[in-house]
């Protein structure tokens, strides 16, 4: 005859392993916060410090980016953001909607068109040979 009786489970020993079913959680978010976040650069046609101006500003608006910088003096266009909240595509689209090049995806004319002068790189639309005055590179 089995007189055994499950021993219940002491408040210290379940205070302890729920410790550590907590901390395996929190690791293992820390860890996918870690994959949230995505670097891309992106080659485009800026010219000048009012295209860098501009397209800082926007993507520090967009949701998911969290930081954007502008190299004219190289064209590139440096994006760290979250991959869960905006993609790399969506981030190329908002560049096009600027009216710039964003790798090999190029801005449509009315798009170009709605550049200020200065911002106009050439041969982004074929046969567009762009402004030759820009504003001055800071
Ligand atoms: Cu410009």
């Amino acid at each position: 005859m089995n007189t055994q009786k499950q021993e219940p489970i002491k408040p210290i020993k379940y205070i302890l392993s729920l410790a550590l079913i907590l901390g395996m959680a929190f690791h293992a978010q820390a860890q996918e916060a870690e994959k949230e976040s995505g670097d891309i650069i992106i080659s485009s046609s800026t010219v000048c410090q009012m295209c860098k101006n501009t397209i800082e500003k926007d993507l520090a608006y967009a949701k998911g980016v969290k930081s954007a910088r502008v190299d004219i003096d190289d064209n590139t266009i440096h994006v760290r953001y979250n991959p869960g909240k905006i993609t790399a595509a969506e981030i190329k689209h908002r560049i096009n909607e600027l009216g710039y090049v964003a790798d090999d995806q190029k801005p449509s004319r009315e798009q170009y068109d709605r550049l200020h002068h200065c911002c106009r790189a050439p041969g982004v639309i074929e046969g567009e040979e762009g402004s030759e005055e820009h504003f001055p590179k800071e």
